[in-house]
């Protein structure tokens, strides 16, 4: 298919390949790898092309701004990296946006950063990589709590999405895996991470304190599509902590949508468009920690959708979504 777009292409900054390492360190080449992560031009131009992606909305890789401990720092890298990606947009407009990288250790500057962005840049939403960390390693700021209402509000009067993306989860907080490290990795944890934090949210009231939040998440919903039945069946005997008035599942297909990232697989597919319905569905690749070949190659012949399917959930979806100036 052509014309598809995607929305969890990461991109990176000198700043933050290091952690990036560890991931591909374990499979590719890292050199190359590297070298794919940084380009913003030829390459990544031509891999979109040979896999009909049209447009890719850039994000940050992960942990990214997430993990650095000083609050300035963390503001200098996500300008620099959002920098990044509006000169991508500036030599090819019609083929990036930007989605910001956010400060999230002071949730007045994410959200004024976020503004700038907007704004400014033109940037079509954010992406986030899990809780963040600050001041010293073993912290992990989940953003249910209270004191980042006033930046949900933000993200909700700009009415952009808010993407969550996986990180790793802390040591501290891994015990019962500490000896299985590819458990705490992109094959389980990082979906474990990720869906938890996922459902803070939902249970933290937020939704009702700030309406009209629309949040993504990838890899076609981080287990919960899978679950949803069996945790709302669950909570009507076991809620304590809940602080939704709704259950869960009514907060989840209200706000967020998911994407096809990193999953590419029919079963998995079918489950979340039965789940949530083909209006929540929207293709995306994860480059370069997946191959766009790959995503492309599974979504444009599955025959879990059908052609009109195909098209809504490859690229009108995400048109509408994100407001882009596309047919
Ligand atoms: C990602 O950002 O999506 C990612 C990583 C590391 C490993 C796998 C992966 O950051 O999908
Ligand atoms: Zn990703």
């Amino acid at each position: 298919m052509k014309g598809k777009i995607g929305f969890e292409e990461h991109m990176a900054i000198p700043e933050t390949t290091g952690e990036t390492k560890d991931f591909a360190g374990e499979s590719a080449n890292f050199n190359e790898f590297t070298r794919e992560i940084l380009d913003l031009d030829e390459t990544r131009l031509k891999y979109m092309d040979q896999s009909g992606i049209e447009m890719a909305l850039l994000s940050l890789n992960a942990p990214g701004v997430q993990s650095i401990l000083d609050t300035d720092e963390a503001i200098e890298v996500a300008r620099k990296g959002n920098e990044t990606m509006a000169g991508a947009v500036e030599r090819h407009p019609t083929r990036y946006c930007g989605m910001a990288a956010l400060p999230m250790q002071d949730p007045v500057a994410a959200a004024t950063e976020l503004e700038r962005c907007v704004k400014e840049l033109g940037f079509k939403g954010a992406m986030v990589n899990g809780f963040t960390q600050k001041d010293t390693p073993d912290t992990a700021i989940y953003y249910d709590i209270p004191e980042y209402r006033e930046f949900w509000q933000t993200v909700a009067d700009l009415d952009v999405p808010f993407y969550l993306h996986p990180r790793m989860g802390l040591p501290s907080q891994s015990k019962n895996i500490m000896d299985h490290p590819w458990l705490r990795s992109s094959p389980w944890g990082f979906t474990v991470e990720t869906g938890t934090h996922a459902l803070r949210l939902c249970g933290s009231g937020l939704f009702e304190d700030v309406k009209h939040l629309k949040v993504v998440i990838g890899h076609l919903g981080e287990f919960i599509p899978y679950n949803l039945w069996r945790m709302d069946a669950r909570m009507v005997f076991s809620s304590r902590g809940y602080r939704g008035s709704k259950p869960l599942g009514h907060y989840f297909r209200e706000h967020f949508h998911v994407t096809t990232s990193g999953n590419f697989h029919d079963s998995t597919f079918r489950c979340a468009l039965e789940e949530l319905g083909k209006d929540r569905l929207y293709f995306c690749s994860d480059y370069p920690f997946e191959r766009m070949e790959d995503a492309s190659e599974w979504f444009d012949n599955t025959t879990v959708i059908t052609d009109e399917e195909r098209l809504q959930i490859g690229r009108t979806n995400a048109i509408e979504l994100f407001k882009l100036d596309m047919d």
